[in-house]
């Protein structure tokens, strides 16, 4: 077998017309208990369920199937503990010094965020994803990858379907700047840190903001032609 051989597609499954409504319909209303959560209980997750998630991410598609990622799964207490030291540092200057502008942080009020990330040591999971621009299936470093950032963006779309869906609470944390992670993680200057992903079960009594809770309509986000 040599890669550009071709094979048959034979695990495409198919449904019929009604049988796919009722997936699709079913599909919507799990993927809307999906919520980002800021209280997390520190009760422990297998590492085979996350493992089995950075799998369903990795099968996401991507330029020249490159796959130009990579994920770092953090239990360490220490580790975890040192990017919270890291992230409140950055976080205080967005907040507290007013680095984020008047008008970003209006936005945020409705969250209620603030520079205080506990959840970044109680969680019992942190996922950092990293982006790598070159690098090719064989990560020699050198060959180009192509839309990077789409590709990324996929894979940690998979991620988050996958967290939720083997019954995991998550959070999409942004600390900016995050180039510390970069450090943290012990990875190099060829990856740049994209995301954090937080995941765990929510703590007793957990809530979310109701500001979240409100999605746009299909008129509002789609048009057909
Ligand atoms: N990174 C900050 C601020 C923040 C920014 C956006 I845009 C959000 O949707 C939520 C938070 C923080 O994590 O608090």
């Amino acid at each position: 077998m040599q890669p550009h051989d071709r094979i048959p597609l034979d695990d495409f499954v198919e449904y019929d017309a009604d049988e796919m409504v009722q997936r699709s319909s079913e599909h919507l209303a799990h993927l809307r208990r999906r919520h980002s959560i800021r209280s997390f209980s520190n009760r422990a997750v297998p590492q085979e369920v996350i493992e089995n998630c950075l799998l369903a991410a990795g099968s996401a598609p991507s330029g020249a199937n490159h796959q130009p990622w990579h994920f770092v799964a953090i239990s360490s207490d220490e580790v975890k503990k040192q990017i919270r030291e890291h992230a409140e540092l950055q976080e205080r200057g967005f907040y507290d010094e007013k680095r984020a502008g008047e008008e970003w942080l209006k936005a945020l009020k409705p969250l209620g965020t603030d520079a205080n990330k506990p959840y970044l040591e109680i969680a019992p999971w942190l996922i950092a994803v990293f982006s790598k621009k070159r690098g090719g299936m064989h990560d020699d470093g050198e060959t180009t990858n192509y839309y990077v950032h789409e590709s990324v963006g996929i894979a940690t779309g998979f991620l988050l379907n996958a967290l939720h869906t083997s019954g995991l609470a998550t959070l999409t944390h942004t600390p900016k700047p995050m180039s510390f992670l970069s450090k943290v993680c012990g990875r190099g200057d060829n990856e740049r840190p994209y995301m954090l992903i937080v995941a765990g079960y929510p703590a007793e009594g957990a809530t979310i903001p109701l500001h979240a809770t409100h999605k746009k309509s299909l008129e509002e986000i789609s048009s057909f032609l």
